[in-house]
């Protein structure tokens, strides 16, 4: 029980430290343009922090788009306007934090080539504390957003 103890108090303090890269999971992760002479993409993507401590993602790297953004949904008279978050995005300790249509997202600004359904692309996201951690995703331009039905999903496996 004592030996149980002291090994989670050592395994607390040595996660105390700044966030590592196997704290951050990326989930759900697609990609999409509107169409394929599209000038700009999206990416979406679930970020989960296991950490103990908040993180940010600064900045994403790709050579798909001449200038990948970090974006919010912002309400202007009425009117669903884009915004750059210069800031980065807060990545909460032991939260997912969901970047989706309609909210956060990945603007993919100057696409260097088409994104076509079934490629899979390769994008690097920067955190402050994580550094840098990239992730294949697939292009699916024919995603459906689940409408808040939490309906059973049989194995695609
Ligand atoms: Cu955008």
């Amino acid at each position: 029980m004592l030996r149980t103890l002291s090994i989670m108090a050592v395994s607390l303090l040595t996660s105390l430290g700044s966030a590592q890269a196997e704290d951050i999971q990326i989930e759900q992760s697609y990609a999409l343009a509107a169409s394929p002479v599209s000038k700009s993409g999206a990416i979406f993507m679930h970020i989960m922090n296991n950490g103990l401590e908040n993180d940010l993602l600064i900045a994403v790297r790709t050579d798909v788009a001449m200038m990948p953004e970090l974006h919010t949904h912002i309400m202007e008279h009425g009117i669903a306007k884009m915004r750059q978050i210069e800031a980065g995005i807060v990545i909460l300790a032991g939260e997912a934090t969901i970047l989706k249509r309609g909210g956060m997202h990945v603007m993919l600004m100057g696409l260097t080539r088409s994104l076509l359904q079934g490629d899979v692309i390769t994008i690097t996201l920067i955190f402050a504390h994580a550094g840098e951690i990239t992730i294949e995703v697939p292009v699916d331009n024919e995603h459906q957003d689940q409408m808040g039905m939490d309906m059973e999903q049989s194995d695609s496996n």
